[in-house]
């Protein structure tokens, strides 16, 4: 019986997690953790498949052999852009959980932003007693950048909460009640758009995308008075000093960021402390490790069968 060489894990985030989770996946095969020091030493000449967030810049150089890349997170920018990287399929992670947690923290950023939570908060502190009338969700336009798994989710969730949705993205999708729009179309959908969501891969193309002259093309006359921009994608789509005099400057209403141009965000940063922004710390829809081992194995089956592999990006269009 012939051994199948280890699965190669060189995930840089929650090790301890990884660790534990690692004790029992990939029973066939075993595994080799590079967050192991004894793991770390190992020859990696034999390995197929490797499963990487962020890996070490040598790491292609020490796996000459791989055959498959897995992407521990669903975005892929942080291997496409690596010296070395073999031409091989590179294989997203695409997973209902992780696609539901997204869409929950979209529709909470836009109902907190609807419902004036910030202004809500300071009143809570001071003992205050004040209510705020807000609009009704039907009366404000959301408009999603970003049709893909995230975006769609996000969609269809933000239409069972009352918005009006619309949607951009590179391609034109066809999606029940809601108006869509391609990349020519940009300005068009900007200017319909109260609260922008952010759903893109970093790409060349989206790489500092939203900037001062985006934030001014959107809608200025809707139910929330100014715009509001959310993003969860990739943090170097976004001029952050942009937004910041943007928010300053009443272009922007408030702003939603789980992503920024340099994680973790540094702490003099101005954004930390702006009215009606909300910051969360990249952890908008984590992967969880029980589930990525799971969806590796499951593709590694598939190759065994001779069955295609799934979730395969497209290396010219980076994503
Ligand atoms: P998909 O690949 O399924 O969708 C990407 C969407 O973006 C597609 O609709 C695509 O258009 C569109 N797009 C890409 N480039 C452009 C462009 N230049 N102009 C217009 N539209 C463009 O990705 P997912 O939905 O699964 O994930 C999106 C991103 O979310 C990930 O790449 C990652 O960066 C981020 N993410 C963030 C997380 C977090 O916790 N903050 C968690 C998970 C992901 P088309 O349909 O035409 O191809
Ligand atoms: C991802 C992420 O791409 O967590 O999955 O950012």
């Amino acid at each position: 019986m012939s051994v199948r060489p280890p699965v190669l894990v060189d995930i840089k985030f929650n090790p301890e997690g990884v660790a534990r989770v690692l004790k029992t996946a990939f029973a066939d095969r075993g595994s080799i953790n590079l967050a192991d020091p004894v793991d770390r030493a190992r020859d990696l000449r034999a390995v197929e498949y490797a499963l990487l967030w962020k890996p070490d810049a040598d790491l292609f150089s020490r796996a000459p052999n791989l055959k498959v890349i897995f992407s521990g997170g669903a975005g892929v920018d942080h291997i496409i852009g690596m010296a070395g990287l073999p031409d091989i399929p590179i294989v997203r992670f695409v997973d209902r959980s992780l696609t539901t947690r997204m869409s929950e923290w979209v529709v909470m950023q836009c109902l907190m932003h609807l419902r004036g939570q910030y202004a809500h908060d300071i009143k809570q502190r001071r003992r205050e007693w004040a209510k705020l009338i807000a609009p009704e969700a039907a009366e404000v336009t959301v408009g999603v950048m970003g049709l893909g798994i995230l975006g769609q989710d996000a969609v269809a969730k933000l239409k069972v909460m009352g918005f009006n949705v619309i949607g951009w993205s590179r391609t034109r999708k066809a999606i029940d009640g809601v108006e869509t729009f391609d990349a020519g179309e940009l300005d068009r959908f900007l200017a319909k758009t109260d609260i922008l969501v952010g759903l893109l891969p970093l790409t060349p193309e989206t790489t500092g995308f939203y900037d001062s002259g985006l934030f001014k093309k959107l809608r200025r006359d809707g139910a929330l008075g100014q715009p509001v921009f959310i993003n969860a994608g990739r943090g170097k789509s976004q001029i952050e000093a942009d937004i910041v005099s943007a928010v300053r400057e009443g272009t922007l209403g408030g702003a939603s960021l789980d992503v920024f141009e340099v994680e973790p965000l540094a702490t003099d940063s101005p954004l930390w402390e702006m009215e009606n922004v909300f910051i969360t710390p990249h952890d908008a829809a984590v992967s969880e490790e029980n589930a990525l081992f799971r969806h590796v194995e499951m593709q590694i089956a598939r190759i065994e069968r001779g069955e295609p592999l799934q979730f395969v990006i497209d290396r010219a269009a980076g994503y």
